[in-house]
């Protein structure tokens, strides 16, 4: 039996030497120390052994399990070692390797256009407010003087959601709701950037959702030349110091009286070329003297208060400042005639 056991133990020496994983480590443990397994078969049997026989087997039998299993502890601690080892020579990272560049994006050009139209105009004291999108019947039309039946109120012109309510068509809506608000009828001055809609088949000029920027300033001794002079420093400060303005005659039903804004052409300095038409002249925006009826409406006595208006697409800002088009390249989103509005 003696004999039974060191070759036992050598053989189990042996192949923990051999193992090469945790696993065949775990294979070795329970093949020799294993409930069914030979040490445990030589201690069960040992009932049938002679009284001074038995704790010297008994004695043996315990050694050879210890050694076997201090052989497979410390194998096991060597083979971690490894496969930790190795793990980390795998998984070591080069940090003097140039990092992967990581794309980012930029401001839209109508986003940056509208910024900088904004800031010409917070420049000069004027509050930048929003309004709805969707608006009734009165604070789009009706507030502004296009009462019922007004031509430019056609149905057709304008996506209606029920008779009353509709898609605002301009931000008008929002200075007339501005002025409304006003209890104690103070002055006000305001610029409302926002989305418009109005339905027109889309091509290179028109879109039936665009931008708009209007402006209004209502005070006590509001006149026509505190407008241009207005006018022609947002031009210059947008186009450049030496952009003239023009104010021409025109008419819209919110103002009077009303005027459409050209600056003079900075393709040809006003010579005349093709993007002017041979004019010199190109038109920006269109104003005027807010109507008294207007005024009235929103509860400011005309008597007392005056007020300047003024409206433009920033789209068409930005066309004529880098010669844009085609309107649709602003809703399109083709990343390539994006990224050519911002640095990379
Ligand atoms: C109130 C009173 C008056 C806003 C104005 C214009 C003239 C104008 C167009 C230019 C091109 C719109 O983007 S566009 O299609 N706008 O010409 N807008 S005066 O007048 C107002 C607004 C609000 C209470």
């Amino acid at each position: 039996m003696k004999e039974q056991l060191h070759a036992l133990e050598k053989e189990a020496l042996q192949k923990v030497g051999d193992a090469t994983s945790l696993k065949e480590l775990q294979d070795v443990r329970v093949a020799y120390l294993g409930k069914k397994g030979p040490i445990t078969e030589v201690l069960r049997g040992m009932g049938k052994l002679s009284k001074e026989e038995r704790p010297i087997i008994g004695e043996l039998a315990n050694k050879v399990r210890g050694n076997i299993a201090d052989a497979i502890d410390s194998k096991k601690a060597s083979i971690e070692a490894a496969e930790l080892e190795k793990q980390l020579e795998e998984e070591t990272i080069d940090v003097t390797l140039p990092g992967r560049p990581v794309p980012t994006g930029g401001p839209h050009l109508l986003t940056s256009i509208v910024e900088e139209i904004e800031d010409l105009f917070i420049g000069m004291g004027f509050e930048v407010r929003e309004g709805p999108e969707v608006e009734t019947d009165y604070y789009n039309f009706e507030a502004l003087n296009l009462p019922k039946g007004h031509p430019a109120r056609d149905m057709q012109d304008s996506f209606y959601i029920t008779e009353e309510i509709l898609m605002r068509t301009h931000t008008s809506p929002v200075q007339a709701r501005t002025m409304n608000a006003m209890e104690d009828k103070r002055p006000v001055k305001m610029i409302c950037p926002g989305k418009v809609y109005r339905r027109d088949t889309d091509d290179a000029t028109h879109s039936h959702q665009f931008t708009q920027i209007e402006g209004l300033y209502v005070d006590k001794n509001v006149r026509m030349s505190d407008l241009k002079g207005v006018l022609d420093r947002f031009a210059k400060q947008m186009f450049g110091q030496e952009r003239e303005i023009r104010l021409r005659p025109s008419f819209f039903p919110f103002t009077e009286p009303s005027v459409e804004m050209d600056i003079s052409c900075k393709v040809c300095n006003g010579e005349g070329c093709s993007v002017c038409k041979q004019t010199g002249w190109i038109e920006i925006l269109g104003a005027g003297m807010v109507h008294p009826r207007v005024l009235e409406m929103a509860g400011y006595d005309p008597k007392v208060y005056s007020g300047f208006a003024f409206g433009m697409g920033p789209e068409r800002i930005a066309m004529l400042k880098y010669g844009v088009d085609d309107i649709r390249h602003f809703y399109t989103n083709d990343i390539r005639f994006l990224k050519q509005y911002h640095q990379a």
